[in-house]
């Protein structure tokens, strides 16, 4: 690859931030006072007990992929465990000065609007919660941690649903052993990406950590910014308030681009007001405080490393639209909720081939996200289980209590493809490749409850054939239920489609912690217990 092409590509969006968070994210102020009229400032917040909490989004404290994403071309994940615990901090110590901010990312994002931006190489570190013990965090303070998180992905499969073929036993050697941290690089340059992995080999070494799987992640080449089953991926995203600058604050002010509503940053960040809940509107409720002192301004990261099927899902999606006598477009906008351009169905109506090539004002930052299911109750339009309703159903009413409920749910997917495309029109493979040969998600989203988002939007919307209706049927993308899985499809020949077993299985993943820069250093220096106060000694009666 030439340079450039590389350094054209800067220009361009990448897969990760998408269409409308490219544009509308990070070029806010970063004071949250700057959030609209008639919403509280978080000093207006309701404060839980705890150290000083920060009135503004501290970006120099916060890990750079969490509120902007890296969003970089090139990306590798490398699973770490430590060795003698001493040279494990040794390692943490010397990795600290190398990671990225938010603010560092913020600043590049502006770049980028500027096109002023220039290839870099950007390093962040996440620990799970064995890696936490092996860094010798003190059993207290570890027990502040939230149950999900202590328990670590594996151990809470059959919330999750990964069971026969997606359970834990199954999965690729690598990740069948607790792993303690992921190093996370993304690069514009697949050569400074490969040259940042050699570094942390060396880096690693040094101090006796294991280096146990590098999974390296890429934008597909031939199809930039579409995962593997060819829809264009990370297009929808949470705003955050005082970091994404909303378009048109004046008219929309609650809002990033048309349709991507802001959230208060406690959805994401440890430290900060979370969103309000049934009833709040706009206003924020209690900070979110889950995890010991020291996890202010850090944020839960779930992995998962989800293989595709892509031939299986082809063969089912003509079949599927054979039977249905729709269009093989009509029949993947159904399953996904967009076309596979990301032109949104809900504003497009069905149309036999996919309107966003003809149109590409459809995924413009003005329309790609500006919709609701709301005027579509029954899913004629877009299903009540296409993946994008089931994921995010707006302002879906919910037994939880609607759109307000919804809001706390939310997850900052920061996903990337693995292994290499299949072409279109290749024969069909006699079985789907298997690891480390095949090819599929690096699923990577950020939160401040395991339990409150990720999982519940697997467990209770994902798996659930029932939500938001009986009889909507399983998430057809990436529902991981045992037994048979449907979708229902109305206004098509039979209305019902039987899902083939899987198109997406799960082979590795963990729940991480990504601290703040100053608790990587605390983690560091094994200083995250505060000494103990001086006894308070009474003196002895006088006399005695
Ligand atoms: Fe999904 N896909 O290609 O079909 N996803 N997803 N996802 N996903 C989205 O709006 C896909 C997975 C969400 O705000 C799009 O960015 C695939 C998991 C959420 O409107 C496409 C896999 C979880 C949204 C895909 C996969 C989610 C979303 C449309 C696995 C969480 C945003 C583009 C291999 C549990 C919804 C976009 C919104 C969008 C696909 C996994 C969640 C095309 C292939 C595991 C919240």
């Amino acid at each position: 690859m030439t340079q450039q092409r590389n350094d054209q590509k800067l220009t361009r969006r990448g897969f990760v931030a998408g269409v409308g968070a490219a544009a509308a994210a990070i070029v806010g102020p970063t004071v949250l006072d700057a959030a609209p009229a008639g919403a509280e400032t978080l000093n207006g917040a309701a404060v839980q007990p705890g150290p000083p909490l920060p009135d503004s989004l501290q970006l120099n404290e916060i890990q750079g992929n969490i509120l902007g994403g890296f969003n970089k071309d090139y990306q590798a994940l490398l699973f770490v465990t430590f060795g003698q615990q001493a040279r494990a901090r040794q390692w943490l110590s010397q990795l600290t000065p190398k990671l990225t901010t938010s603010a560092t990312v913020a600043a590049y994002q502006q770049a980028l609007v500027a096109g002023t931006a220039k290839p870099v190489t950007w390093v962040n570190v996440a620990v799970s919660a064995a890696g936490m013990t092996a860094l010798g965090v003190d059993p207290t303070q570890y027990q502040e941690f939230p149950l999900d998180f202590r328990e670590g992905m594996a151990a809470r499969a059959s919330i999750v649903g990964d069971v026969g073929p997606n359970a834990p036993a199954k999965w690729a050697a690598p990740f069948r052993k607790r792993l303690h941290a992921v190093v996370i690089i993304g690069a514009d340059k697949a050569a400074d990406r490969d040259a940042a992995v050699a570094a942390q080999r060396t880096l690693a070494g040094t101090y006796g950590v294991v280096i146990e799987f590098v999974q390296n992640g890429a934008v597909r080449a031939d199809d930039p910014g579409h995962e593997h089953f060819g829809f264009r991926d990370g297009i929808s995203q949470p705003g955050v308030r005082g970091f994404t600058q909303p378009v048109d604050p004046v008219n929309n002010p609650n809002q990033g681009i048309p349709g991507q509503d802001l959230l208060w940053p406690g959805e994401f960040v440890i430290g900060y007001p979370r969103q309000g809940g049934v009833g709040a509107g706009t206003n924020p409720g209690p900070r979110a405080n889950s995890g010991p002192a020291w996890a202010l301004n850090g944020a839960y990261l779930v992995f998962r490393r989800l293989a595709q099927d892509v031939d299986g899902f082809r063969r089912f999606m003509k079949k599927a639209a054979d039977d249905q006598g729709i269009s093989v477009d009509l029949m993947g906008a159904k399953v996904v909720g967009r076309y596979r351009s990301g032109a949104p169905l809900e504003t497009t109506g069905n149309q036999a081939v996919d309107p966003g090539i003809a149109d590409p004002s459809l995924v413009s930052d003005a329309k790609v996200n500006d919709f609701e299911f709301g005027e579509d109750p029954d899913g004629t339009t877009v299903p009540l289980a296409a993946h994008i309703r089931k994921t995010y159903p707006r302002d879906e009413p919910t037994a939880d209590g609607g759109e307000e409920d919804t809001q706390t749910h939310r997850i900052m997917r920061r996903g990337i493809p693995y292994g290499t495309s299949l072409p279109r029109n290749a024969p069909s493979p006699s079985a789907p490749p298997s690891f480390p040969n095949d090819r599929g998600l690096l699923f990577l989203c950020y939160q401040s409850s395991i339990a409150r988002q990720f999982e519940f939007v697997q467990r209770r919307w994902v798996n659930d054939p029932n939500f938001p209706r009986a009889g909507a049927g399983h998430d057809p993308v990436m529902s991981q239920v045992d037994g048979p899985r449907f979708f229902s499809v109305p206004g098509t020949r039979t209305g019902h489609v039987e899902l083939m077993s899987r198109f997406v299985t799960t082979t590795g993943g963990d729940y991480f912690f990504q601290p703040s820069i100053t608790a990587v250093g605390l983690l560091a220096a094994g200083t995250t217990t505060p000494p103990r106060p001086p006894a308070t000694t009474t003196a002895p009666p006088k006399g005695r």
